[in-house]
């Protein structure tokens, strides 16, 4: 009862000084304390075609800390920046009669598919291609303008525009199915390393972070560089109460291993990963789930808003799981992804408004974050260290004085 008058007045006291003390920095709850990253997602991929110079830069004049590239090989064995092996959806390289005959088939991590495969192309071939805007409902109008950028180029880019702009630009590289790699003789990770040897950042406090969806490639990588690792978390699905079904690496896959993606987000899960890696970079919905709405009771969420598409616009958001504190205890940074501005990626709690979903998460304490829209998340993080919501800078500065004179308290002698 003490406590809670003495809570009301200092709330009180704390509420009249506000208008004239300068605006408080907002206490983010990261691993470190520190403000958390905004890594660009394959660029600023909501605005320009995914994986191209133009797109990294524009991230980068939006304000973003990191650059993403996924990285996978030319025939020749370069590292350049494309999502998929299978580059037939992001280039125009089906408008290439020359390249007519390349067409086929291929199976990558148990998928079949059709099409045209970065490895069946020397770097040459690919430099002749241009990149095209991948989903049909992003703009277009940059289709055939931007050639397929290597990994040095991407470094390159970063380093200059640190100097231009007089800040760090990291780069964030995933090496994109290593056993498929591995199976054609094209590993990635030791031109990867010698990539970054070659320009001074293959090290600890270089500004790069290595991700990847596979565990056996990251446990080799840690015994090989000092550059910091990212085990990246997938699932297959959500169910219609907001549980993630999740499913498996495909190195353990591979090797017979019966560990999903669930199990390593597991305390002992995550305990292991601390031994190789200095984070995770989960599926956001690992962090913050939706559920849908089956009222029709056949069995598969409704197209609430009935705009003929069933995706999180019609969905509902559940309590967060706790896997920022726990991944924070065993001393792991946590990067999830993807954010994305469209309504269809958006839960229905945020009515359309991505800023909400950005302030949810860095609330949750998150280290940084993977977003196609890096302007997004800047404005999102500036808003938030700029303007505390009033409840919580009276919460935290009432707490802090209250939390200050108990230890002060208990730490005298009697
Ligand atoms: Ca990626
Ligand atoms: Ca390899
Ligand atoms: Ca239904
Ligand atoms: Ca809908």
């Amino acid at each position: 009862m003490f406590a809670h008058i003495r809570l009301a007045l200092l709330a009180t006291v704390v509420a009249a000084a506000i208008p004239s003390t300068p605006a408080i920095a907002y206490s983010f709850k990261t691993l470190n304390n520190q403000t958390p990253i905004v890594i660009g997602h394959r660029g600023a991929s909501g605005y320009r075609p995914e994986h191209t110079l133009e797109s990294y830069a524009l991230a980068i004049e939006q304000g973003a800390d990191f650059i993403e590239p996924d990285l996978v090989s030319t025939k020749d064995g370069v590292l350049i920046a494309r999502h998929e092996v299978n580059i037939t959806g992001t280039t125009d390289v089906s408008t290439h009669p020359e390249f007519k005959d390349r067409y086929t088939t291929k199976t990558i991590d148990g998928v079949t598919e059709s099409g045209w495969f970065a490895d069946d192309f020397t770097l040459a071939e690919i430099k002749t291609l241009r990149a095209v805007e991948r989903l049909p409902f992003r703009d277009g109008s940059f289709n055939g303008l931007y050639q397929i950028p290597t990994l040095q180029e991407v470094i390159d880019l970063a380093k200059q525009k640190g100097k231009e702009t007089g800040r760090t630009i990291g780069i964030y590289p995933e090496t994109k199915h290593p056993t498929y790699h591995d199976s054609v003789g094209l590993s990635l990770e030791e031109p990867l390393i010698a990539t970054l040897e070659a320009n001074g950042w293959n090290s600890a406090d270089a500004p790069v972070f290595i991700q990847s969806f596979e565990v056996g490639n990251l446990k080799e990588l840690s015994q090989k560089t000092n550059v910091r690792l990212v085990q990246l978390t997938d699932a297959a699905d959500i169910s219609l109460d907001g549980t993630v079904i999740y499913n498996q690496p495909y190195d353990f896959v591979v090797s017979g291993n019966s560990l999903t993606y669930g199990d390593l987000l597991s305390n002992t899960g995550l305990a292991e990963i601390a031994t190789y890696a200095d984070g995770i970079g989960p599926w956001k919905r690992s962090l913050v789930s939706i559920a849908g709405v089956d009222s029709n009771n056949d069995g598969v969420a409704d197209d609430v808003n009935g705009d003929g598409l069933v995706n999180d616009a019609d969905k509902t958001l559940v309590a967060p799981s706790n896997l920022v504190d726990l991944a924070h205890t065993l001393g792991l940074l946590v990067h999830p992804y993807t954010f994305r501005n469209e309504d269809r990626y958006l839960a229905a709690d945020y009515q359309g408004n991505p800023l909400l979903e950005y302030k949810q998460f860095f609330k949750l304490g998150v280290d940084g974050l993977f977003t196609d829209f890096p302007d997004t998340a800047i404005a999102a993080r500036n808003n938030l260290a700029a303007v505390p919501e009033p409840s919580t800078i009276l919460g935290s500065l009432a707490f802090g004085i209250l939390a200050k004179r108990f230890s002060r308290k208990r730490q005298q002698p009697k």
